[in-house]
């Protein structure tokens, strides 16, 4: 009897992240004096407040928080979840991993999922589309009453589209051997949606969680500000997709803290920029949960991978090989 209460109460997470991450947080920017602003003063302050702002998320989006991301195209909301929530999320996408390799899952609703191969040789999950669908909690948690005034940013009609587009994407980037993703080269999410939607997209916002510290000698993610207001030839000529990967004089590097939401405007040019480290030191873990407006095209289980998710697919099992054996000769 003892040692079944024992057992039942839950042990700290292996992922809660430590106190000391956040020693030297930036705190966000103080709205309190700046909340009835006009639409033109409140643009006047975003051009000149730096890039690399942090807001705090509350009931509604104030004019400042408009007007910087409007201008700049992207937008960072301090601590939007708990260490907790964070550790959380970790531990259901180990869940969900462990579940995929279990049962021999190779897709969610016609995604592939891809996995790497980790230090112990073993199968190392490094991007799912869907995540929350086998897991309830995340499923809630995505969808909180938290996120409305992000969708409402998105548009009145805006859905949290867990069941469209590719779900809800959890990404890890790792410097190993058997690594498929140590990084993601420039690109436009713009792009995925011209595949998806078969015409050239309008605004959209992605929205990103984000679970480590990512310190600018970090890599982590790069935005190019102002891009989204390009040309359309821009957004698809001005680099070439998931192949240009160099340092951009003009980028920004997006810090963040475990539980930081970010905002950034799917046309702007963007990377992940590997990590000078290697191992668990180079671990980053993001999120994205689809926003949606377009018409509702769900997809379930019986849902076929689509021909540009194939393409993909083909590359990444190709690198997967080459990374597995990389990885087995380290181990030697
Ligand atoms: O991991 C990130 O923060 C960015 C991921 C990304 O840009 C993408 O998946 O399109
Ligand atoms: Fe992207």
């Amino acid at each position: 009897m003892t040692l079944a209460t024992s057992q039942s109460v839950a042990s700290p997470s292996k992922h809660l992240p430590s106190a000391q991450v956040f020693d030297d947080e930036v705190p966000p920017l103080d709205e309190s004096e700046l909340l009835t602003l006009s639409p033109l003063d409140a643009r006047k302050l975003a051009s000149e407040l730096p890039l690399g702002t942090r807001f705090r998320l509350r009931e509604t989006i104030t004019p400042v928080q408009y007007a910087f991301l409007q201008l700049n195209g992207c937008i960072v909301f301090a601590r939007v979840a708990t260490p907790e929530e964070v550790a959380r999320v970790l531990d259901e996408v180990d869940q969900v991993e462990a579940k995929l390799l279990r049962e021999g899952i190779e897709s969610i609703c016609g995604v592939p999922v891809w996995f790497g191969t980790g230090a112990d040789g073993k199968p190392f999950l490094q991007r799912m589309g869907f995540s929350s669908f086998y897991s309830d909690w995340l499923e809630a948690f995505v969808t909180d009453k938290r996120f409305e005034p992000i969708r409402r940013l998105i548009g009145e009609e805006a859905r949290i589209g867990t069941r469209e587009k590719d779900g809800v994407v959890f990404n890890r980037y790792i410097n190993l051997p058997g690594s498929l993703r140590p990084d993601l080269a420039w690109h436009t999410d713009a792009l995925r949606d011209v595949f998806y939607n078969r015409e050239m997209p309008g605004p959209m916002l992605n929205v990103g969680l984000h679970f480590d510290r990512i310190r600018p000698s970090d890599g982590g993610l790069r935005v190019i500000p102002r891009t989204h207001t390009q040309g359309a030839w821009d957004t698809v000529f001005h680099k070439v997709h998931f192949v240009t990967n160099d340092d951009d004089p003009r980028e920004i590097m997006i810090e963040t803290w475990p539980g930081d939401l970010t905002v950034h405007d799917g046309r702007m040019w963007h990377r992940v920029k590997g990590s000078p480290y290697d191992g668990a030191r180079s671990l980053r873990r993001s999120m994205y949960v689809p926003y949606v407006v377009d018409s509702y095209q769900p997809k379930d289980a019986g849902t076929a991978t689509n021909a540009y998710m194939k393409i993909f697919d083909g590359i990444m099992k190709v690198r997967g090989a080459v990374a597995k054996k990389r990885q087995q000769q380290a181990r030697r």
